[in-house]
């Protein structure tokens, strides 16, 4: 009888928990509403199964309880009872899995005319690169990456010229307005991860993995690694800003080109000085010195 209560108590304080949890999603900030969506779904679907299996031992446990002189009875198999079940498990599973394809289809179907925005992942930090005027990102080589080239641009790309990088400091997006995420790793496994966003795409070196959104609100959100990719993992952090176009625009109009970048290298190499303009962490250690360095 204790069981029973103890069982009948964990279903209402799960419940309740549920229901009044402080720990809850951030307000969404993208397109990506589905994304939630299906998560409720999966809510209902495993908490509807949850609450009947454990009131079921709880009868169980109530019902059959010993009395004197009970024997059990032995029935090795119900062929109605594991169609029931086969067919009520089958479409539990079916009813998770369904959304999930058709979100996941737009998820990976970009609109014609979206903005391209490449995201560099390295340990332990973000860089970041907009296509520039004519709105197409130059092609890269890893073979080209360098500390004057981080990001592997091919100098002889007329697209790659007036690229824009940013490297040590906050990416903006202009609201509204639909962009393909085209991510990059140079050495590990990461992941572009934005909770305001929904979105997030792991970073595989040697592949560009993508995946699209349209921010819906302005805001600063941060970004997150969200594979754990050494030591560094968890400062491995940056922030994007959604701005309003004009807003943007003025941002956008103090960033450093390729070609601005690679004449201040020949500049500074011509000046016996040499340009580091990252330094490579082998540690947290250093890590945390580069990013207070760059005022982080
Ligand atoms: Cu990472």
């Amino acid at each position: 009888m204790v069981i029973a209560i103890v069982l009948v108590l964990v279903v209402v304080g799960t419940v309740v928990f549920h229901f009044v949890s402080p720990w809850w999603w951030t307000p969404i900030a993208s397109n990506w509403g589905y994304i939630d969506d299906t998560i409720v779904l999966t809510f209902w679907i495993t908490g509807f199964v949850f609450v009947t299996v454990v009131l079921f031992m709880a009868y169980c446990a109530v019902r059959f309880r010993h009395r004197e002189g009970n024997r059990s009875f032995y029935e090795p198999e119900n062929a109605k009872l594991e169609w029931w079940l086969t067919g009520l498990t089958t479409l539990g599973v079916v009813g998770m899995l369904t959304p999930g394809l058709f979100v996941w289809n737009q998820y990976v179907t970009v609109p014609d005319g979206a903005d391209r925005l490449e995201v560099m992942g390295k340990q332990w930090d973000w860089s970041f690169r907009l296509p520039g005027k004519d709105g197409k990102l130059g092609t890269t080589n890893v073979r080209l990456i360098s500390d004057t080239n981080p990001f592997g641009i091919n100098p002889k790309d007329p697209n790659g010229q007036d690229d824009v990088l940013i490297e040590g400091e906050n990416l903006h997006i202009p609201l509204d307005r639909p962009v393909k995420v085209l991510l990059r790793s140079i050495d590990v496994l990461h992941d572009f991860y934005v909770p305001e966003f929904r979105a997030k795409m792991d970073m595989v070196p040697g592949m560009v993995t993508y995946f699209w959104f349209t921010p819906i609100r302005t805001g600063t959100f941060d970004i997150l690694c969200f594979e754990l990719c050494g030591v560094g993992h968890y400062i491995m952090r940056s922030q994007v800003v959604v701005d309003a176009p004009a807003a943007y625009d003025a941002w956008l109009s103090k960033q450093v080109t390729f070609k601005q970048s690679l004449v201040a290298a020949a500049n500074s190499a011509k000046a016996g000085k040499k340009l580091v303009l990252r330094a490579t962490p082998t540690d947290g250690t250093e890590t945390e010195f580069a990013r207070s360095a760059s005022h982080r």
